[in-house]
């Protein structure tokens, strides 16, 4: 059989070129790839290589979802990879806890230390071990492949990823079924598309593209965020409500449809179970109520019922920013049965997309990747990553069990993207605690390591991705070979778990193995020759019913999880007055557009875009306040206190602040990020965090 992928350490024009365009004459190879980050455009890459060297990274532009353009970070992904402070060698700690002094030290040494750590500590109680990781890397086998099999295979402590998307998942799933959507492309017909809760523009932007087809053809964009987003100022309506209030609209929407005779009562009648129930919620939240609720005008709610009542096909595209709320999980299940309400689904460019992940469970094959039958008879503690701060923190008990002793972290910093950062950074800074981490660069996190391991990028290794904001399976091939020591995770873990005696077969499988057992339906001969592969999928999902749930029909009053109602926010002016009063100001902190959560901060060029850390204040707020535009200001709240600058303006509204982006802490004005703020308490379902359920108070601060 002709070998068509090429592994990470043998990357070379003869192993790769038959995915490869070759133009030997010039010595420049093209490498297919694909994008790794996490964001739902999950695009396919075409890898321009010159003598061993990426010269060029593009959007292939036969892949529907890409149509040959990338955002401003990937297409800097060499730069990235080439960076001048990539780790290259393995590294152990030299100086105190937290300080990021390290020295270099062969694989083998680095690894023998570990394997014997690990070791000691399992023998008292292998859950005592953690692994900390999430979507650095989307892929099936850099994300959790032979990582997976090893903390399994160990018994260590299962990690709850909860970080980003759990709550509106939960959602979709008591709702649908699964993470079911309309197809990205069939946005292009809509002639009213809802962005409700996303920065399309920042964080996926080859929806907007769609969009915007949709809109050249006489579509009408109507965007719902409390801040004015670029993508705001292109759409034709925007609705600026309160953090945490789109259960409220969302009901009173469906109030207007109710009194107004709007409903597809034949829809509801084949397709929806106990919409009695909703009704009679709904019916509590007239449009005046919601308007109060939300800080909408009551036309403002009355205006956008119409539009979606009366507009052919409506669409609405949800992102995971509004799920980041107390009521994020009621708000996704309210927002997902609209569409099952007007009977938007029955037409091509109605209906809506928060995630279409749940569609690949026909191609992929998840427990022959992490092979959760090597765990030892029983099942572990689960610990939820969105809590680490208190959980590091916490002693041995009987609920709990034993304290964490070791951490293993990988695609992930949570130093800086886990919320209430005090807590996780004593947490870390624990000199009993034992820390490996696998990074490209010394991240917040990699500072607080014993161990840092150096892991390959992108271009260097093989993968197979699936996605969430579109329904094609795509491969990386590796277009460089390893730059400096790095290895993929993959590798790493297969030479730990060999450190640890662990000799099943099954840590012996090769890259190429695990791509074809990730996704063991699908022509992997095609997937690796042309890159991409779409799902068989009907084209209309949903029009005659048929949702994943066990009868078939979309469910609203849901075992366990009740009617969906509004669930107000843990912190606000009506739910939490004696906070309100000392911190009257409600923070957001939505992904910067430049960077890609924390993955990014350090790339000069993408940085010096950004500027520095910023928190945007309403002219309203920062007047009184006696901020200035430009201004050095303290944002506190009783979790913490960071320091940054003032963009006084519009972009907030009043009572509002935004503060963008998941920063470095160690490139913050004070060494803090926007973390320092937000709360460990988890949404309504889903167990996700809520870091857009803070109030702060912003004062003046000297620079
Ligand atoms: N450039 C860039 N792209 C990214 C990312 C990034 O960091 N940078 N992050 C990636 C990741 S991990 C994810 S999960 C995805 C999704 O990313 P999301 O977290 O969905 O981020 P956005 O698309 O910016 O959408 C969030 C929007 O919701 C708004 N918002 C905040 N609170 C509320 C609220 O209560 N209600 C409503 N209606 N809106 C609210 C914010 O102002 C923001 O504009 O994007 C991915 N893409
Ligand atoms: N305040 C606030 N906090 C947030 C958010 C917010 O909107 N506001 N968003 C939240 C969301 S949606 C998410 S998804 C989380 C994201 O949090 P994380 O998943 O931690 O994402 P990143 O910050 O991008 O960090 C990923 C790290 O993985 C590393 N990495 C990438 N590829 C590889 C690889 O192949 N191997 C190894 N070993 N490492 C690799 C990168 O170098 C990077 O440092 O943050 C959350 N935090
Ligand atoms: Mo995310």
């Amino acid at each position: 059989m002709n070998l068509v992928i090429a592994t990470p350490d043998t990357a070379s024009a003869d192993t790769a070129d038959t995915a490869d365009t070759a133009d030997s004459a010039a010595g420049i190879r093209v490498v297919q790839g694909a994008c790794p980050h996490d964001c739902p455009d999950t695009c396919a890459l075409k890898i321009t290589v010159d003598a061993g060297r990426v010269i060029k990274v593009a959007g292939d532009p036969d892949h529907p979802p890409t149509h040959g353009a990338l955002c401003t970070k990937v297409s800097r992904y060499a730069e990235r990879s080439y960076h001048p402070e990539r780790v290259l060698t393995p590294l152990k700690r030299v100086g105190p806890k937290g300080a990021g002094q390290f020295e270099p030290v062969s694989w083998d040494a680095a690894l023998t230390d570990i394997a014997a750590r690990l070791q000691a500590i399992a023998e008292r109680d292998p859950q005592a071990v953690l692994p900390y990781s999430y979507a650095g890397t989307m892929g099936l086998l850099q994300g959790e492949s032979m990582s997976a099999r090893f903390f399994h295979r160990l018994g260590a402590s299962l990690l709850d990823r909860t970080i980003c998307s759990s709550a509106g998942g939960a959602a979709l799933v008591a709702t649908y079924g699964g993470k079911l959507g309309m197809h990205l492309e069939d946005y292009a017909q809509a002639r009213l598309i809802v962005i409700w809760g996303s920065n399309s523009i920042a964080s996926n932007l080859h929806f907007w593209t769609f969009a915007q087809q949709a809109k050249r053809d006489g579509a009408k964009l109507v965007c719902i965020d409390p801040r004015r987003t670029e993508t705001a100022d292109k759409c034709h309506q925007h609705l600026a409500l309160r953090p945490g209030t789109d259960g409220a609209l969302a009901l009173g929407l469906m109030h207007e449809l109710i009194v107004n005779g709007w409903l597809d009562e034949d829809y509801i009648a084949a397709h929806v179970d106990g919409f009695e129930a909703l009704r009679d919620k709904a019916l509590a939240w007239d449009s005046e109520r919601v308007a109060a609720v939300c800080g909408l005008s009551a036309d403002e709610v009355r205006g956008l019922a119409r539009d979606y009542a009366s507009t052919r096909p409506a669409a609405i595209r949800l992102n995971y920013g509004m799920q980041r709320t107390h009521g994020g999980g009621s708000a996704v299940r309210l927002i997902a049965l609209l569409p099952c309400l007007t009977g938007a689904w029955r037409q091509r460019g109605g209906g809506m997309l928060l995630s279409a992940s749940g569609w690949f469970r026909q191609a992929k094959d998840d427990a022959a990747l992490q092979r959760p039958d090597l765990l030892p008879g029983r099942r572990p503690r689960m610990i939820n990553m969105s809590t680490i701060g208190d959980d590091l923190l916490r002693p041995a008990s009987a609920e709990f069990g034993p304290r964490i002793e070791a951490l293993i972290v990988y695609n992930s910093n949570p130093m800086a993207v886990a919320p209430e950062s005090p807590k996780v950074v004593a947490g870390f800074q624990r000199e009993d605690l034992f820390t490996v981490v696998l990074e490209h660069f010394l991240t917040d996190t990699a500072d607080q390591a014993d161990y840092v391991l150096p892991a390959t990028t992108q271009l260097e290794h093989l993968d197979v991705h699936t996605s969430y904001g579109h329904t094609y399976v795509l491969i990386n091939h590796p277009a460089i070979a390893p730059v400096g020591q790095a290895k993929p995770n993959t590798q790493i873990f297969r030479e730990l778990a060999a450190k640890m005696g662990f000799d099943e077969p099954c840590f012996a499988d090769s890259d190429e193995l695990l791509a074809r057992q990730a996704v063991p339906t699908l022509d992997f001969e095609l997937l690796s020759r042309r890159g991409w592969v779409k799902l068989a999928l009907p084209a209309l999902p949903f029009a005659e019913g048929g949702f994943e749930t066990a009868n078939g029909r979309a469910q609203v009053d849901v075992p366990g999880l009740g009617v969906p109602d509004f669930v107000p926010p843990y912190e606000s002016v009506e739910s939490a007055p004696a906070l309100a009063a000392r911190y009257p100001l409600a923070m957001i902190s939505p992904p910067a557009r430049h960077f890609l959560n924390s993955t990014f901060v350090n790339v000069k060029s993408l940085r010096s875009i950004e500027g520095e850390p910023l928190v945007e204040i309403h002219p309203d707020d920062a007047g009184p306040r006696g901020v200035h535009d430009g201004a050095m200001v303290r944002v506190f709240n009783d979790r913490g206190s960071y320091l940054c600058r003032a963009a006084v303006g519009t972009r907030a509204r009043p009572g509002v602040v935004n503060g963008l982006g998941v920063w470095w802490r160690k490139l913050g004005a004070a060494g803090t990020n926007v973390n320092e703020l937000t709360s460990q308490r988890l949404t309504d379902i889903g167990r996700a965090p809520t870091f857009y359920d803070c109030l702060v108070e912003v004062a003046a601060a000297r620079a």
